[in-house]
């Protein structure tokens, strides 16, 4: 299975945004260890195509997060299958992955693909209204990292925040339940500051926003969350 245990830091590019081939270049010769590419709305083969395309220029690791399977492009290093563990309806746990096998397994690579137990966090993201998502307290988030760990057993557990900054003390927490599952953090992060706060905690930090909206503090929080690992005990 595509491994990550080497990335501390991702960008996350979003295919229905606009991006120069200058701001593309930055990104991908940042230090950054891949580059997810993926998104909620407005996710179309043509889109995901062009980016892939473009990134492919570039010596760096791209994967995709499948979010549509109209949208699906072959070609990229890992694809990430996202499985919603806080949504209400299993149309989101189970459902559009097991659609998905069934259209594509013939040209599945499967050692390529990445399951992730996805908890999402930001009530006003795109994407907990899209997948029919509740709120999840203290408690059941806890629970949630404990069943992605030891019921089903994911390689990652991804805190999503899209769109706001989360809850430190929370990720903290989860943290410490997480041996062999990953856990991933994403959102909101806005500032060299709350890249190394995340860093401290989770083992993969994803940028995304910022890149839109101040690409040069988006490319300051790679090193943030590189020396704050180095800190840590060196590189994970
Ligand atoms: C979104 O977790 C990523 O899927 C990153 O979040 O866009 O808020 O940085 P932001």
């Amino acid at each position: 299975m595509y491994n990550i245990s080497e990335w501390d830091h991702v960008f996350k590019l979003d295919p229905n945004k606009t991006i120069t081939d200058a701001e593309l270049k930055k990104i991908c010769t940042s230090g950054t260890d891949a580059i997810i590419v993926g998104g909620t709305d407005g996710i179309t083969f043509e889109n995901v195509m062009d980016l892939q395309e473009r990134i492919e220029a570039y010596d760096i690791s791209f994967v995709l997060e499948v979010s549509d399977i109209e949208a699906i492009t072959l070609g990229f290093d890992a694809y990430f299958i996202p499985l919603v563990l806080n949504s209400g309806d299993k149309k989101w746990m189970i459902d559009v992955q097991h659609q998905a096998i069934k259209e594509y397994a013939d040209v599945i690579e499967w050692e390529d693909m990445l399951p992730e137990g996805y908890c999402v966090l930001n009530p006003e993201a795109k994407v907990f209204k899209r997948t029919d998502c509740s709120l999840p307290d203290y408690e059941d988030v806890l629970a949630y990292a404990r069943m992605a760990e030891h019921i089903f057993r994911l390689p990652v557990f991804y805190m999503e925040y899209s769109g706001t900054y989360g809850n430190p003390g929370l990720v903290k927490d989860v943290a410490r339940e997480l041996k062999n599952t990953s856990l991933v953090y994403g959102g909101g992060i806005t500032s060299e500051e709350q890249a190394s706060e995340m860093a401290a905690y989770a083992d993969v930090i994803v940028v995304g926003d910022v890149i839109y909206d101040n690409l040069e503090v988006a490319l300051k929080t790679v090193e943030a969350v590189k020396s704050m690992k180095m800190k840590d005990g060196g590189p994970s």
